[in-house]
């Protein structure tokens, strides 16, 4: 018997960065995400700069977001995201607090999933101008719980958040 291939479904990763050449971090990471096994990145936003969020007294951040289509079930996405971050020399210190790089799956394919180690659709995604942003220039109809990513945009504070190049 033929064993048939899974289908590859359409996942989106946001990729932050706030030390040293954060460029080139999310550059590497991204490179990385598009060599993972039967995973192809099918879009990519431009960087953009963004005000740190959350933790205030730390360096602005790089921010992006990739699409992928991809065979890798959501928990060995998180996982192989997590590997790249481990790889790249993130260590975890501090909550919200400076990182090389750090990979956040926001959506995977029509995936619902509330576990200890993975929410998807990722649960502070629609707080995020930083996140919805990018994520607006490469899929603008995504709707996260039934919402417009321009409505939910509609609602946050976006200052100092600007277009800085290309990924
Ligand atoms: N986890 C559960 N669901 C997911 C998911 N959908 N994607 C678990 C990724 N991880 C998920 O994450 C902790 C654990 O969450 C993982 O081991 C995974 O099993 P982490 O990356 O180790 O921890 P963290 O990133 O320090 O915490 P957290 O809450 O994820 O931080 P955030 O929310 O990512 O915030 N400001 C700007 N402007 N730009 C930023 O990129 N980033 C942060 C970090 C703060 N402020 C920022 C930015
Ligand atoms: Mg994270």
């Amino acid at each position: 018997m033929i064993a048939r291939r899974p289908s590859p479904a359409r996942a989106y990763i946001a990729l932050g960065s706030n030390i040293e050449d954060k460029i080139g971090h999310l550059r590497l990471a991204a490179q990385k995400i598009g060599q993972l096994p039967e995973t192809e990145i099918v879009a990519h936003s431009t960087i953009w700069r963004t005000p740190p969020w959350g933790k205030l007294d730390q360096d602005w951040f790089a921010n992006a977001v990739v699409a992928v289509d991809t065979v890798l079930a959501p928990v060995e996405l998180l996982e192989s995201c997590l590997a790249i971050e481990t790889e790249m020399g993130r260590t975890r210190a501090e909550r919200w607090g400076p990182r090389i790089i750090d990979l956040d799956l926001l959506i995977h394919g029509t995936a619902s999933i509330r576990t200890e180690k993975l929410t998807l659709p990722h649960p502070a995604m629609a707080e995020r101008a930083f996140v919805l942003m990018p994520l607006q220039e490469i899929a603008p109809e995504i709707r996260i719980r039934g919402e417009s990513l321009a409505k939910l945009l509609e609602n946050l504070d976006a200052t100092g958040i600007e277009k800085m190049g290309a990924l």
